[in-house]
Formats: structure tokens, sequence, C-alpha cells
């Protein structure tokens, strides 16, 4: 029996705004893929993202390793995300009490909660950060993944960890809508958490720093995870980015056919 529902079956059912438009997008850009554009200047972080927003369902960001960030790459990144219609992911990794994340997502010098229709917690601290989260992100129309499960070599995001993290999302499905996972993670009929995993690679295994790829194929057939995210794999060969993220597409989607036929 098939019991994986398309992107577009789950975005009609999900009780989650931000899940319902993520779905929705996918469908309509038949792409699985996600971006993560790991540069370090202004100028690089644009240009790739232009050349990848075609291809992208969810552009991820690491905004502070940018060296002359400023507001106006925010501004031009949400119009980029208009134009080629794709949403940002801040993959923050917030990891402290409620009360300091909730500054560190709202204020600073970043502002993640005001650009960033997406980030993600570890839950190291117990439920208060996503308490603490949800009240900036909630009232945005937010949604928040967290980390089930690491894809470096030795990550301790294992065992009851995991489940321990599965059950908080569980009681906070008004803002978690889904894991940074390696795996699927629904264990109920009436439960559809979106599982973003990164760790994906066509052509190499590692990166010497513990990274751990896995191919999309793994990924979304084996694994049944949803969105793959690829960085070094897309932007590390500056004349092949758009060949890349064109063939990463390719991938993730012929993967996800194959997947909602088995
Ligand atoms: F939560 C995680 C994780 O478990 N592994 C990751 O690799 C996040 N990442 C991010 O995905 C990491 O910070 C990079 O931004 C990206 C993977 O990049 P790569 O160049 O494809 O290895």
């Amino acid at each position: 029996m098939n019991t994986y529902k398309t992107y577009s079956e789950r975005g009609q059912q999900h009780p989650n705004a931000c899940a319902r438009s993520l779905f929705e997008l996918m469908e309509r850009k038949q792409s699985n893929l996600s971006v993560a554009v790991d540069v370090t200047t202004k100028k690089e972080l644009l240009s790739i993202a232009d050349a990848v927003g075609p291809f992208v369902c969810v552009l991820k960001t690491h905004i502070d390793i940018v060296e002359d960030f400023d507001h106006d790459l925010v501004a031009q990144l949400e119009q980029l995300a208009k134009k080629h219609d794709f949403l940002i992911f801040e993959d923050r990794k917030f990891a402290d009490i409620g009360n300091t994340v909730k500054h560190q997502y709202a204020n600073g010098i970043y502002k993640i909660a005001s650009w960033s229709h997406i980030t993600n917690a570890h839950t190291v601290p117990g439920e208060g950060i996503i308490k603490g989260l949800g009240e900036v992100g909630l009232p945005l129309g937010r949604g928040l993944l967290l980390l089930a499960e690491m894809s470096s070599k030795g990550a301790l995001t294992k065992g009851s960890y995991t489940s321990e993290s599965v059950e908080m999302a569980r009681r906070n499905k008004d803002f978690v809508f889904g894991f940074i996972a390696q795996h699927k993670m629904n264990e109920h009929d009436d439960e559809d958490f979106v599982v973003m995993s990164p760790g994906v690679g066509l052509d190499v295994k590692g990166d010497g720093l513990g990274q751990q790829y896995r191919t999309p194929h793994e990924v979304i057939v084996e694994s049944g995870g949803d969105i793959i995210i690829v960085g070094r794999g897309i932007y590390g060969n500056p004349d092949q980015v758009e060949a890349q993220a064109k063939r990463y597409r390719q991938a993730g989607w012929d993967a996800y056919l194959e997947r909602v036929r088995l």
C-alpha cells in the first residue's frame, strides 16, 4: 500500500500555515531542493541566490558568516524570494533559554524573525526554547524546525534525544512543523512533520571535517525525507552553480516521484 502522500495532498491537509505554503510551492515549482548558500560576501550570496532561485523551494542561509552584512542584503534576498518563489530559512540553530533566544530571534543586528520564514532550534535546553521563539515567530506566521538528527559523524542527536525532540514537536504543532533529520519522523497517521535533510551529495561521501553525505535517493526514497539540503555540491564550483542546481533538483524530484509511486 502506498503510505506516501504527494506534496500537494499534504499541503491541502496540513494544519500549519508555513508547511502549507511550503508544500504548495514545492508542487508548483516541482522542487524539493534547498540550497545552503554558505558564502561570506553579500555579492556572492545574492548572485548564487539569483542563479539557484528558479530551482529551489527553500534558500538556506547562515547570515552571521557574511562579512559585509547590511539590511540591504536582507531586502534584496526578500526580493529574490518573491521573484523566484522560494522561502528563506536562516539555519540559526538557536540553543539557549527561552528568554535569550527570543531576543536573538527578534533583535540584535540580524533581526532574523523579520525576514526568515523558517528557522531552527536545538532541543537541548528543553521546551522553553520553543515557547520563547514562538512568542516572536507565531504572530509573524513563521515556522520552526527542531534539530532531531544532525548529519555529522558522532552527532549526539540520537536515541532518546531524538525521540524526546519529536515529543516536543508534537506538543507544539502550532509553531513546529518539522525537523532537521536524517529519517522520516512521523509515527501516527494523523501527523505530518516535514523532514529537511542536510548532508546530501552526489559526488563525494564526506568533507574531512565530519560531514557525511548521502544521495537524494537515499534521503527521499530509502529514509523518507522530504527536502534535500545541498551546499558545496552546488555552489562549490562557481562556473557550475546553475547546472548543479538543475542536476540536484532533478535528482530530488525523481526520487520523490519514485517514492510516491512505490
Ligand atoms: F543541522 C545541520 C546538520 O545536521 N548538518 C548540516 O550540514 C545543518 N547542516 C547545514 O547544512 C550546514 O551548516 C551547511 O549549511 C549545510 C550543508 O552544507 P554542505 O556544503 O552540503 O555540506
